[in-house]
């Protein structure tokens, strides 16, 4: 049996990022339902993020997305977040809106429109070091509808020029993070459009060039704790995007749809050490709460991360290790399904009373009226969105 109070430790110093675009309007090409009390700027959203860190203790940092979230003076936007008790974490890169972009960004034929893809790039690198952000997460929209429409190899010889000019940018302690995803909004190519891919431009790069795993981003049945095992193994897990999905790239709260996936995830995490914050991986979340109110959804979607990584953490390595080696096959898949089936969350409410926390943190966030003062104040300019 683990021992609980190590466990509790580590469940006290893991980090869940919040992504800045889950607190504004969000929906799909047939409507985005508004909601209000919706942040009108990258301020309000960083407010909200730090409610969600303030209910679990476990939530210190806000994701941003250029230019959702521009302003004049991000250093100042980064003072504001450590006066709210979180810091800006990830910068997220932005070529999939613009009207240049149609053909691609970085990979568009068209090298006027390549470059400037580049400079948007090199201008989050800028933004990083005035928020002092040590990860540039790059997510490409590139690709193509129709077979015949562009080379595919040429265009994976531009965006490796292009991925090699922000590396070059990066500074001291700054990464890149480079996500893929099968499909969307392309149909017949993506660029980036799985792991092997993304591994392939990371090693060219250098080693401050990592993989995200966006959870929603696979065909349906790929086994994604197995690509979680094998980035781990080759040292290139830079992070992961949590959501979930029933079908596709639905971004849902972590862990609604397949929590016992999201344990699987975890389990290959925990066993590789890959937890604490000092191992690099950053656990983040990219969710759209179309219809549900917003900063209780990510409260609970943080919750449902601790608990996949409380359950993880309570698996017995050594019995499972001995019953792999034995080759008991039902002994070994028991050992894991203990650890899912036991219930952690008297172990998490004991977690976030050790930290001064309520140990029902969505209900300290309605019990503390934040969602009504945000209604009554939050009245005139445009709610944030997409802006798609
Ligand atoms: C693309 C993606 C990417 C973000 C966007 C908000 O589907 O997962 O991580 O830039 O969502
Ligand atoms: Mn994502």
């Amino acid at each position: 049996m683990r021992n609980l109070a190590a466990v509790k430790d580590t469940l006290k110093n893991h980090q869940i990022e919040l992504p800045s675009w889950a607190f504004g309007n969000s929906g799909t090409r047939f409507k985005v339902f508004g909601q209000p009390g919706v942040p009108r700027t990258p301020y309000e959203k960083a407010d909200d993020a730090a409610q969600v860190h303030a209910c679990t203790g476990v939530a210190p940092s806000m994701a941003v997305h250029i230019p959702w979230d521009k302003v004049d003076d991000y250093a100042d936007l980064a003072a504001h977040a450590r006066n709210n008790g979180i810091r800006i974490g990830t910068v997220n890169a932005n070529v999939f809106q613009d009207d240049d972009y149609k053909l691609g960004s970085v990979c568009n034929p068209d090298p006027k429109v390549r470059k400037k893809a580049l400079n948007h790039l090199l201008e989050c690198v800028d933004i990083m070091d005035a928020t002092g952000s040590q990860d540039l997460k790059l997510w490409f929209a590139d690709g193509t509808n129709y077979p015949g429409q562009d080379d595919i190899a040429a265009r994976q010889d531009r965006l490796a020029e292009a991925l090699a000019a922000v590396y070059q940018r990066l500074g001291g302690g700054q990464r890149m993070l480079l996500e893929y995803k099968l499909f969307e909004p392309s149909f017949y190519t993506t660029d980036v459009p799985d792991w092997g891919t993304a591994l392939l431009h990371c090693r060219a790069l250098g080693p401050r060039a990592m993989v995200v795993v966006d959870t929603g981003h696979h065909a349906p049945g790929v086994n994604i704790e197995f690509i979680v095992a094998l980035l781990l193994g080759a040292g290139r897990l830079g992070g992961f995007d949590f959501n979930s999905r029933f079908y596709a790239d639905d971004d849902l709260m972590a862990g609604a749809a397949d929590p016992f996936g999201l344990f699987r995830i975890m389990h290959e995490v925990v066993k590789a050490g890959a937890l604490a914050p000092e191992a690099g991986v950053a656990f983040m979340l990219d969710q759209c709460h179309n219809i549900e109110p917003k900063i209780p959804a990510l409260i609970r979607s943080v919750m449902n991360v601790q608990e996949a990584a409380a359950k993880a953490l309570l698996v017995d390595l050594g019995a499972l290790r001995a019953a792999q080696l034995s080759g008991d096959v039902l002994a070994a898949n028991a050992v894991l399904m203990d650890a899912y089936n036991t219930d952690v969350r008297p172990l998490l409410a004991e977690v976030r009373e050790e930290m001064g926390l309520d140990p029902d943190p969505v209900a300290a966030y309605l019990a503390s009226g934040y969602g009504e003062k945000i209604i009554s104040e939050r009245k005139g300019g445009s709610p944030a969105g997409w802006g798609a």
